[in-house]
Order: structure tokens, then C-alpha cells, then sequence
């Protein structure tokens, strides 16, 4: 019984030993040490043995049977540690990692932040305020006739006869004036709604309008506010000139070109061959305006301007289609 316990426990190690796939080591614990295996048949035996050597052959028989599971956990657990290493060898962490796509502010919305940081800049504070207008706020505040082509249902968005979507930004600056005595600096940054619709025009578009009104404010503030505003944007040596306008909201007025940025002047497609850019309007606010809002046109005068975001960032990057901005094309839009 003894040589036979010895035989067994010798087998059932090299038989271990040379175990590599975890189906084998499942035969081995039910042919070995499963409740019909072999060191359960050994054990039986001890029944017929010698009632003086059965403690001790028993003792032996748990002893070698212990051993051999001992060496059965071991073999399991590297052959699951091995199984582990096989999987890792479809990892190659040597490649770069996958980037992940950073996202940026839309073309418009950075012109918009670097007109209004510029303004700001210069002691503007930022007006806000409703897209949706009553018709007095957008047009009969700002002196604009009842007749004038801009209240035309082709022009603009009505809700009603007299709600709309705001045509410019203005209004927020007339609600402004209405809570607020001069002086007065501020912009008027925001989204505007115009029935158009063709390459250099979308139903909808972004303005920044601004004013400043104070005692004995004169055209050459204007003119110093807007050099400094278009050396800040474009360049300390951009050439300026102001050609006479009409706008119902100011007199005088004037539409402000600056050289080209694209040719310098001498003549291409963005500028149509005169070597200038039309960039924004401007003007001394009408004495008609400030009497809407209970102002004293005796004693304040003000000037007024606005600009386009969309136009000055297609003139800025040479874009020949505004619509380009609203298609959500990423190519398009990841160039800036
Ligand atoms: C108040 C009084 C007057 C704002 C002004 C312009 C001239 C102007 C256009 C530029 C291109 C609109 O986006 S655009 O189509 N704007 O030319 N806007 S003066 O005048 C004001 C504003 C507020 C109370």
C-alpha cells in the first residue's frame, strides 16, 4: 500500500508537470483526485490493511494526496498567469495614442470676440438684449419712416403687425438709452434676421453696433474711435477713408472703406478692382433719436456705427460665399 501511495504520487507529479492546456488539467483532477479518482480508490484500500499500520498508512495517504493538490493549484494558476501574457500579445504599446479631435470656436464667433475685446478695450460696456423686437425698439425709435423699405414684409420677419425679429442690433441700444442718462459708451453684439438670402447674404447674420453720446461729442471722435478700431483689427497701417452715406438713425453719416487686405490696394477680385473695402457704416446720431427716448438734443450729441461680423471675416480670409459659414461643413470650418 505504501509503494503503491509512492507510485501514484510520483505519476501524478510528472503527469502535472507536463500538463500546458487547462482542458488536460480538468482530466487530470477527476482521473487523480475527483471522489471516483484514483487517491479516492487508495483510500478505500485502507480498509483491508493492517489495523496496526492503517493510522499511519492513513496519515501517509492524506499527506501525498494534500501534496499533489498542492501541486495541481499551482500548475492551474500558471497556466492562467501564461493565458494572460497570450492576450496582451495583440497589444503593441509602442503606438502613439489615438488623438482625439479638439474642437474650436466657429469663424464668426472669434471675429465677434475680437471686435468686441477691441471695443471693450477702448471702455465700451456690452449692451444684451431680445432677438424677438417690437416694431417701435427696431424702427420708430430709430427714426426709420413708416414707409422705409426695411419694414417691408420682404425685408423683414413678422410675428404680428408689430413683433418681428430684430433687423439690427440697435434696439438693445435704445433700451439702453431709455434706463440710462449720458454719458454713455457702449456695443450692441448680436444675432439679426433679414429676409435675404443669396451668396453674400443668410436670413440671418451677426452684428456689433455701437455708440457713444455725451456733451459736445463731435465727428472727430468718431473718426479717432473708428482709426483706432481698424488699426487694432487689421493692421497700424491700413490706409482709411469716410465717404458721405445717409442712414435714417444718423446725420451726417458715412460708410467707412479701408485698402484692401487681400491685393493692397492695387486691384482684385475682393475688392472688385478699386482697391478698397467697405468695412462699416457710421454717423452722428440723429437729434430725432434721442428726442424718441427723452433725451435733450441741445445738450447731447453722439455718434453711432455698425459692422457686419460674416463680411468683415469673409474680407478677412477672402471667403467669396457667406453660406459657407452656416453649411457645417468641418473641412470649411477647421481652417480657423
Ligand atoms: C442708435 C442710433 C444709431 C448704428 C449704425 C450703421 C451705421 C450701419 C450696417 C453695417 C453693415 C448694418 O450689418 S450691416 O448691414 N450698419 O451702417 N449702424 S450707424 O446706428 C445707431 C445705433 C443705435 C441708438
Amino acid at each position: 500500500m505504501e509503494d503503491e501511495l509512492q507510485r501514484l504520487r510520483g505519476e501524478a507529479l510528472v503527469r502535472l508537470d507536463g500538463i500546458d492546456q487547462s482542458g488536460d488539467l480538468e482530466e487530470f483532477r477527476v482521473e487523480y483526485l475527483g471522489r471516483k479518482g484514483l487517491f479516492s480508490g487508495l483510500m478505500k484500500q485502507l480498509g483491508q490493511a493492517d489495523p496496526a499500520e492503517r493510522p499511519r498508512l492513513g496519515q501517509l495517504a492524506n499527506s501525498v494526496k494534500a501534496e499533489v493538490e498542492e501541486a495541481f493549484a499551482a500548475r492551474q494558476q500558471a497556466l492562467a498567469d501564461s493565458a494572460g501574457r497570450e492576450s496582451d500579445k495583440g497589444l503593441d504599446i509602442s503606438l502613439p495614442g489615438r488623438t482625439v479631435p479638439l474642437g474650436r470656436l466657429h469663424p464668426v464667433t472669434q471675429i465677434m470676440d475680437e471686435v468686441c475685446g477691441i471695443f471693450e478695450g477702448l471702455g465700451f460696456a456690452v449692451a444684451e438684449g431680445p432677438d424677438i423686437e417690437t416694431d417701435f425698439y427696431n424702427f420708430e425709435a430709430l427714426n426709420i419712416p413708416p414707409h422705409h423699405p426695411a419694414r417691408d414684409m420682404h425685408d423683414t420677419f413678422y410675428f404680428s403687425e408689430s413683433v418681428l425679429l430684430r433687423t439690427h442690433t440697435s434696439p438693445m441700444q435704445i433700451r439702453a438709452m431709455e434706463n440710462k442718462k449720458p454719458p454713455l459708451r457702449m456695443i450692441a453684439p448680436g444675432k439679426v434676421y433679414r429676409c435675404d438670402s443669396d451668396i453674400t447674404h443668410t436670413p440671418m447674420f451677426h452684428q456689433v453696433e455701437g455708440f457713444l453720446v455725451d456733451e459736445k461729442v463731435s465727428f472727430a471722435d468718431l473718426k479717432g474711435i473708428l482709426s483706432i478700431f481698424i488699426a487694432r483689427m487689421f493692421d497700424e497701417k491700413t490706409p482709411i477713408r469716410f465717404r458721405p452715406s445717409f442712414f435714417p438713425f444718423t446725420e451726417p453719416s458715412a460708410e467707412v472703406d479701408i485698402g484692401c487686405v487681400i491685393c493692397g490696394g492695387s486691384g482684385c477680385r475682393v475688392c472688385k478692382h478699386t482697391g478698397w473695402l467697405e468695412i462699416l457704416g457710421s454717423g452722428m446720431i440723429d437729434p430725432e433719436v434721442f428726442k424718441k427716448i427723452g433725451y435733450d438734443p441741445e445738450l447731447y450729441t453722439g455718434f453711432a456705427f455698425g459692422l457686419g461680423i460674416e463680411r468683415i471675416a469673409m474680407l478677412k480670409y477672402g471667403i467669396n460665399d457667406i453660406r459657407l459659414y452656416y453649411e457645417n461643413d468641418l473641412r470649411f470650418l477647421r481652417q480657423f
